[in-house]
Order: structure tokens, then sequence, then C-alpha cells
């Protein structure tokens, strides 16, 4: 079923919003304010946003190393992501994890992660945790094709299928794994041929239609929730930029960069859309950005204002007190 109107602009907005935060970042990351490494997700705002239109803020979501926009589309706070990459004090885990572990378990996002293939576990978990206690939340777990090659994969998946727990694995197939073209990588590209090996059920679909992409996420979440169990899915997408700052993206060709920029941008695809059906109109569509454009600006000064942790609470909060925990 097609997401109302309504429904579809908060998307739109909620694209933007990724979008506009990450270009921000990049600005900052160039300035030298942003601490430790940083990926950009601009390019694949449609899944993020596509599955998590559909969670219900005590839903679950599992991140990557890539998950600024898994964050905002949950529903986490963007002046705390800003300050977190800032390294200071009002950052969503006190300036202390950085652009790869963006958490904010008030709105269920359980964590980006360093590790590739690091989420498999901790979402099967999470989704085990659901089912012991008898509740219908849901879990995602997002993940890059690069992630497909783990081990973790496999003995999550499996145990997610056999236990049949309530959680969605979510493939964002952006075609490369770091600086590696995925087809060099893996004969099966995607990872709904891999599926009937679980005995689950797969899809794939276009990454970069959010309508397309929200009409899977709906039925593979109500699946999970109403105890169907878990689904397998590939979602076709794209980085816009370099797999990290100071990427020269010499392996692949500036006219494929191109094309997917300028003819399979999710924000330009979705805004069409609107337009052409009178859902949106130019001036709401300007408001959009400005509002987005606002609440960015005043995350960079949230950040700028916050102080950097105290030295001597320089490991507080990264390791437990095993002393407290006995
Ligand atoms: C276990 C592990 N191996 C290698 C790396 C180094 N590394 C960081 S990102 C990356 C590529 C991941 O590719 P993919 O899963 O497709 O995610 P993408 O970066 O395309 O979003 C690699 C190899 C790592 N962080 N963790
Ligand atoms: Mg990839």
């Amino acid at each position: 079923m097609e997401p109302a109107p309504e429904q579809l602009k908060e998307m739109y907005r909620t694209m933007w919003r990724i979008r506009l935060f990450e270009e921000e970042a990049n600005r900052q990351q160039a300035f030298g304010n942003v601490q430790g490494s940083f990926h950009m997700y601009i390019g694949e705002e449609a899944v993020a946003v596509g599955f998590c239109a559909h969670l219900r803020s005590d839903d679950y979501i599992v991140g990557t190393h890539r998950s600024h926009g898994h964050f905002i589309a949950k529903g986490g706070r963007i002046e705390r992501m800003m300050a977190e990459l800032f390294g200071r004090e009002g950052g969503i885990c006190r300036g202390k994890g950085g652009s790869m572990h963006v958490a904010d378990f008030s709105v269920g996002m359980l964590g980006a992660n360093g590790i590739v293939g690091g989420g498999f576990g901790p979402a099967t978990g999470a989704a085990l945790a659901s089912q012991l206690r008898g509740d219908d939340r849901v879990t995602v777990c997002f993940f890059g094709d690069g992630a497909m090659q783990r081990g973790t994969f496999h003995e999550a998946i499996n145990i997610g299928a056999i236990w049949n727990l309530p959680v969605i694995y979510v493939c964002e197939n952006n075609q490369y794994q770091q600086w590696i073209p995925q087809r060099r990588m893996t004969k099966v590209t995607s990872v709904r041929d891999m599926a009937p090996s679980y005995g689950i059920p797969g899809e794939s679909v276009d990454g970069q239609d959010v309508l397309a992409v929200s009409e899977v996420a709906s039925r593979a979440i109500d699946r999970a929730r109403t105890g169907g169990g878990p689904t397998l899915i590939e979602c076709v997408t794209y980085r816009f930029h370099g797999h990290s700052p100071g990427d020269l993206q010499e392996y692949r060709d500036k006219e494929e960069v191109e094309y997917w920029r300028t003819e399979r941008d999710p924000i330009q695809l979705l805004r069409t859309y609107l337009i052409e059906r009178q859902q949106l109109g130019e001036d709401e569509d300007a408001a959009i950005r400005a509002a987005a454009t606002v609440e960015i600006e005043s995350a960079v000064a949230f950040a700028e204002a916050s102080a950097f942790p105290p030295d001597e609470e320089i490991v507080t909060d990264v390791y437990v007190d095993a002393a407290a925990a006995s």
C-alpha cells in the first residue's frame, strides 16, 4: 500500500535532514572539527528512511560504520550527534564514541559499529530478547555488501531463522567494499539469492526509490512483528562520496558517479514524484530545506558550545568498572 502524502513528505523531509547534516559534517570534518573516522551515507538515504518510516520508536535498529542516516531516520537528535562527532560532552555518547559509534537507546538506535559485520550478533540478540520478553518489537539490522562475507552473517542469520526471531536483515548494497567493487569479492552479488539457504524469504529492491523500499520494508516488518520471522533484503544503492575523507576514488569511473548523482538521487526522485502529483509545491519544498538548514546550523552551535570531556573522565563510559559491575 502506498504511503499517504503526509507520510511521503515526512520521508522527504528526513532525507533532506540526513543529506544536509552530512554536507555540514563533511565541511566541519575538513575544518578539523570532527574527531576520528567519518563515513558518509549521502546517496543511500532512501534505505534508512524507507525502513525506519515503518518502525515504532521502541523498535530497534543496529547500524554500520556509515550510520548517520540510520540515527536520524530512527529519531535521534541531530545536535547530539553533531556534538558526538566533535568529541564533545554534549554528544550522544558524551563525545567518546564518534561517528562510528552513534547510539541512542531512547529511540531504539542500538549503535553504529566500526567492525564490518559486527551488527549481526547484537541485532539477532535484541530480537531474541523481544521474543523472550513476549513483546512485539522488531529489530532491523543494516549491513553493507562487504559484511556478507563475514562469518557472523551466516551464524546470526541461521540463528534468526531457526528461532524465527523478529529481525530483518537489510543489506545496503552500495556496490563497493571500501575500494573494491562488490563483483570482485563474491559471485553471489545479491543476498536475496542467499535467503533460500536459510529457509527465509529474500527480496531485492531499488534502494534509490523510497516508495519501493518502503513497500518491501512494510511487508517484512509486519511479518516479523506477527511471528513470521526474519527476511533478508538487498537494497541496491550507491554512495555519492568516497569511502571516507581523502579517498581518491580511482577504483570507479567519474561517469558512473555522475550517473548515480544526477539520475538516481533518491531525494530528487521523490521530489519529482511529489511535484508531479501536486503533493509538494515549490514553496513548501524550499521551506523543508530551509528548516533543515536552520536545524543543522543550531546543531553546529550546540556542538561548538559543548565542552570536551574532562581528562580525568577519559575512560569513564569506555571500560566497564569491573569492581562496580561484580
Ligand atoms: C572486520 C573488519 N574488516 C575490515 C574492516 C575495514 N573496513 C572498514 S569499512 C570496509 C568496507 C565495508 O564495505 P561494506 O560492508 O560494503 O560497507 P560500505 O563501506 O560500502 O558501506 C572495510 C573493509 C573493518 N572495519 N572491520
Ligand atoms: Mg558496500
